[in-house]
């Protein structure tokens, strides 16, 4: 019986190792690619309190009621699990199960009801048992991740009970691939997708994706760029996209693909793409069918239209409702229209901020059942720091869902640490005034994130990066979590769970996003990087074609003053929001300070809450934010002992980028204001490094967008 051999091997192991009991030697380097699913062995008491676990001393087998792929997904990760976590081979040969072995099990109750979507699971440890109880085959591999996660933290396996369910029907990757292998905005290699070897061949890299995203409950991918090409919707595509569909399906993804608004004209051959056209309409309809033959649980369309140069309904002068319901009819009950609310138009320069809203209430309760509006975070585009999007709350009769940018393009990209739970739960609290929070608003709907993977071994760009796309999707599970709680469980399985390394990890993951827009886009101030890459500062740009495009639009700055005037004396942005929303960001001297520069106009020796002028305390957050990137890479070099040396390298040298970074904006910024306001450097001010114009020659042709 397994179960003795493994006994053996852990007293062994105890006997051969006693020194590994404190801190754990790295025989070998980690390339991250394991994300968070490592299953490192657990020590000490914990792993005793496991190997104790009831009368007997192994799960020796799982048992499960009938049989689908998703149940063998599950049985598989748990037998990797326990075997990680345990240390030994008590795994059941080739996955299979044997009654008689067992004395101690796993159980599984799951119904074959996947179809009503329901993926509720208990997770309860029952006398010497535990037992997974789910209504769905789905809802037991999301609940034997949630033992998993349980179990890798070290928590005590006699004690857990779970119940859960996701607050979302939606919880979905967005990513911005391009058929070539080019991502936009990506800062992690190349595609996932191999599109030119599919359908014959399928990369594991896309099955171990499905495994990674089931595993923190995302539910849906969107394959390709919303800047579509319209390939993805010629016969040519239909068994390409099957193929992954098919590799995802027993983890519960659905596949999703982003639609060129103009690909009936595009790939399609009609002379016209008029949502109102029946012909077009046709096109749409038979585009969708021979989807649906192929994938019948493909999830739907998601479009970018008449934004940024995409084409839309408004070539033919119709609404965006026009453009979505007829695609929507196309898809029918069988999947979704999502269309994103992101448009700001050339013509209308008052307020970039207003635009969306402007131009999207108007359409509440145009739109079809099966059509959702995909709404980012804040109004203008994943800056450091939004308020929320006064369309939240907005339009009660069309389903919105929220969209997040995992891939931090504003937030310092691959190398700098940025977590990102913080930000989403500022957003996702906040109550728009018009019957509940963001998270509440958009519970019918969910949440998208643009996807930060890639090519590279550690999947994300860096890995503090992956910590991003593991908050993503437990926030879409449950808006509730704490940051600290998710940061906790993701740095406990992907690095250390020793508490010593945690109690540091965690507050330094909390403080970083802060941190970036204190050296960034302080007090507010939003919008300033350079052109193009979009990774460094660029406040000075003024002389871009489009006005909205250029920095110089967002701060404002002037000699008497910075900050951009959407109170009623200015482009009343405001007047968006709900009075009692509204009402906590009238007045500058009560406002939040990190919205000062957001909302107002104010002069450079406006007086601070702390009493100092406006101009001393914005050269104090530019310095809080350096020096709390200068913490966070003290604070990782006294984490050496935890971290195998690869990882441990690779961050050190990206916090060090980040300290030089940090400087690099502070300096710029503070450079380009005092070009404009002429005022002398308040006194201990460190004076920038280099003169501004200095700055203003960097060029990287180099840099990823570029
Ligand atoms: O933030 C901007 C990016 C664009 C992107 C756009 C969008 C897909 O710079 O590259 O285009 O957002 O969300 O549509």
């Amino acid at each position: 019986m397994i179960m003795g051999r493994g006994l053996v091997n852990r007293l062994l192991a105890l006997i051969a190792a006693p020194a590994a009991l404190a801190l754990p030697s790295f025989a070998q380097a980690e390339d991250g690619y394991q994300l968070w699913l490592r299953y490192e062995p657990l020590e000490g008491a914990a792993l005793e309190r496991l190997h104790g676990f009831g009368p007997q001393r192994l799960p020796s087998d799982l048992l499960w009621a009938q049989q689908s792929p998703t149940l063998d997904a599950a049985s598989r990760e748990l037998i990797r699990g326990f075997a990680g976590l345990e240390s030994d081979n008590w795994a059941v040969p080739g996955g299979t199960r044997d009654k008689k072995a067992s004395s101690r099990q796993i159980l599984l109750s799951c119904p074959d009801n996947r179809g009503d979507g329901n993926v509720a699971f208990t997770v309860k440890s029952e006398r010497r048992d535990i037992r997974i109880r789910g209504s769905s085959d789905l809802a037991c591999l999301y609940g034997a991740y949630a033992l998993l996660r349980e179990l890798s933290q070290s928590h005590d396996p006699t004690k857990i009970d779970l119940n859960e369910r996701p607050a979302m029907p939606l919880r979905m990757l967005d990513n911005w691939d391009d058929p070539d292998g080019y991502v936009l905005r990506g800062y992690s290699g190349r595609s996932i997708y191999d599109w030119w070897k599919l359908p014959e061949h399928l990369d594991q890299r896309l099955v171990d994706y499905a495994r990674a995203n089931a595993s923190i409950g995302i539910n849906g991918v969107v394959v390709n760029n919303v800047n579509a090409s319209a390939l993805f919707l010629t016969d040519r595509y239909v068994p390409k996209l099957a193929r992954v569909a098919d590799a995802w399906r027993p983890y519960g993804i659905r596949l999703y693909i982003s639609a060129r608004f103009s690909a009936p004209k595009d790939v399609g051959g009609l002379p016209s793409a008029d949502p109102l056209d029946p012909a077009v309409q046709a096109w749409w309809k038979a585009r969708a069918d021979a989807l649906y033959a192929a994938i019948p649980d493909f999830g739907g369309f998601l479009v970018k239209a008449n934004s940024e140069g995409e084409p839309g309904p408004q070539d033919y002068r119709r609404t965006h409702a026009d453009g979505a319901n007829a695609l929507a009819r196309a898809i029918g009950n069988r999947g979704v229209v999502i269309w994103r609310a992101f448009v700001y138009s050339a013509e209308d320069q008052t307020d970039r901020a207003k635009q969306a809203y402007n131009e999207f209430v108007p359409l509440d309760g145009k739109f079809d059942a099966n059509v959702i509006l995909q709404v980012k975070n804040g109004p203008i585009d994943f800056q450091p720091r939004e308020p929320f999007h006064p369309l939240f709350g907005s339009m009660p009769h069309t389903r919105l869902m929220f969209e997040g940018q995992i891939t931090k393009e504003y937030l310092g990209q691959a190398t700098h640490l940025a977590y990102l739970a913080p930000y989403w739960k500022e957003v996702l609290g906040a109550d728009t005034g018009r019957g509940g929070t963001v998270a509440q608003v958009i519970a019918p709907a969910g949440m998208a994130g643009v996807a930060n993977t890639g090519s590279d071994r550690n999947w994300s760009g860096s890995h503090f990066n992956q910590a991003n796309w593991y908050a993503f999707g437990r926030l879409a599970w449950d808006p509730n979590l704490s940051a600290e709680q998710i940061a906790r469980e993701w740095a406990a399985q992907t690095f250390s769970r020793a508490p010593q390394f945690l109690d540091k990890v965690v507050p330094m993951m909390i403080a970083s996003r802060q941190a970036v827009a204190d050296y960034m886009t302080p007090l507010g101030l939003t919008h300033q990087m350079a052109t193009g890459h979009h990774y460094g500062p660029g406040p000075w740009i003024c002389d871009l074609q489009r006005p909205e495009w250029n920095p110089c639009y967002y701060s404002k700055a002037d000699k008497g003053g910075i900050g951009f005037d959407r109170t009623a004396g200015g482009s009343n942005a405001l007047s968006q929001y709900a009075p009692s929303v509204a009402a906590q960001w009238t007045d500058p001297k009560a406002i939040d300070e990190d919205y000062l520069l957001w909302f107002h106009h104010v002069p450079w020796d406006f007086r601070m809450k702390s009493g100092k002028p406006l101009w001393s305390e914005l050269i104090q957050r530019y310095d809080r934010g350096i020096a709390t990137a200068d913490e966070m890479a003290q604070t990782w070099a006294s984490l050496q002992g935890y971290i195998d040396p690869e990882r441990f390298t690779d961050t050190a040298d990206y916090l060090r980028i980040q300290q030089e970074d940090a400087r690099w904006w502070r300096d710029a910024s503070i450079a380009n204001w005092q070009s404009i306001n002429g005022l002398p450097l308040p006194a201990g001010t460190r004076p920038p490094e280099h003169p501004l114009d200095y700055y203003k020659a960097l060029a990287f042709p180099e840099a990823p967008g570029e």
